[in-house]
């Protein structure tokens, strides 16, 4: 595999970052996680956007423009060969010293890593998950805004250990209110009486990507979509229930909190949608060979 770093590429041994990088030392930086279809980069513009709001809100100047990032990413996949998998792209502050200022910081670096996806298992997909609420709260936006796509992921790792430790493999995360914000790593949403609900992004939720191609494959087959506060009893009253996410893309969730949501099985509209979001992986993206 060949990491790009900084406008060079370097075999996986050698493709290292300093320990004075702040990325490192002090989770200072901003990512993005991308999938690639059947030779496409899927939403890249998208990504690539988000990547620099999250910039932006940091106060972190990237040192190319949205389209080199772009290209980047393309011509580290290129270098790879690569026609399906997945796609870190992440830059970091950069090297400074070991206070934690970041005006040390001289010139941010940028990395794009193209390589394969861990994924759910299949049987998720067919059965749907069980989750579990754990008690870590999301990231009050007035702390550090869930909005952010920042390095510093450790409110969503602790969640990620409490719900492996009750056995489950994705937490509901609620914000300090007590609404349902998002899962450590997947937006959620739930379908009652033929209508899609999911938690608005104040709730304290990332501006998924995925979410936003649900609500609009959900317009196209006529269900509306509301953004609306959620709480756990609307999770175990749902009819249905999925995450989306770049890496789960829809999944369907039949337990939640040991509350067998609906019928059990994934549910019809679930499991239109996640056709629907596989036929869009095939034919959309941004082309890697030309
Ligand atoms: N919320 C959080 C906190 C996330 O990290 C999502 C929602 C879904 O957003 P997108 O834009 O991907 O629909 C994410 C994204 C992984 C992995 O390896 C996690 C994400 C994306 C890609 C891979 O666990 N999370």
């Amino acid at each position: 595999m060949k990491i790009y770093i900084d406008g060079k590429f370097y075999d996986e041994k050698n493709a290292k970052v300093s320990v004075f990088d702040h990325g490192l030392l002090y989770g200072d930086g901003v990512f993005e996680g991308i999938r690639a279809y059947h030779g496409r980069v899927f939403k890249l513009h998208e990504h690539v956007q988000r990547l620099f709001y999250s910039a932006k809100a940091i106060l972190l100047t990237i040192p190319l423009t949205p389209d080199e990032i772009s290209r980047a990413v393309i011509a580290t996949c290129r270098r790879n060969k690569l026609q399906d998998g997945y796609i870190r792209l992440l830059v970091t502050r950069g090297v400074g010293t070991l206070g934690l200022n970041p005006r040390t910081c001289k010139r941010p670096s940028i990395i794009v890593i193209a390589g394969k996806i861990q994924l759910y298992p299949q049987e998720y997909y067919e059965r749907g998950m069980d989750i579990v609420t754990v008690p870590t709260t999301r990231n009050l936006h007035s702390a550090l805004n869930p909005a952010i796509k920042s390095l510093n992921y450790l409110n969503n790792i602790l969640a990620k250990i409490e719900a492996n430790q009750a056995g489950c493999e994705e937490a509901v995360m609620l914000n300090a209110e007590g609404f349902v914000a998002e899962c450590t790593g997947d937006n959620i949403f739930i379908i009652k009486a033929g209508k899609l609900f999911t938690p608005p992004l104040y709730a304290g939720a990332l501006y998924g990507i995925t979410r936003d191609v649900v609500c609009e494959l959900a317009a196209e087959i006529g269900m509306p979509v509301s953004e609306t506060n959620l709480t756990r009893y609307d999770l175990f009253n749902a009819d249905e229930c999925f995450l989306t996410g770049t890496g789960a893309e829809v999944i369907p969730v039949t337990k939640i909190d040991g509350r067998v949501i609906g019928s059990g099985q994934p549910g019809k509209a679930t499991r239109d949608l996640v056709q629907r979001y596989h036929a869009l992986t095939k034919v959309s993206g941004e082309p890697i060979y030309v």
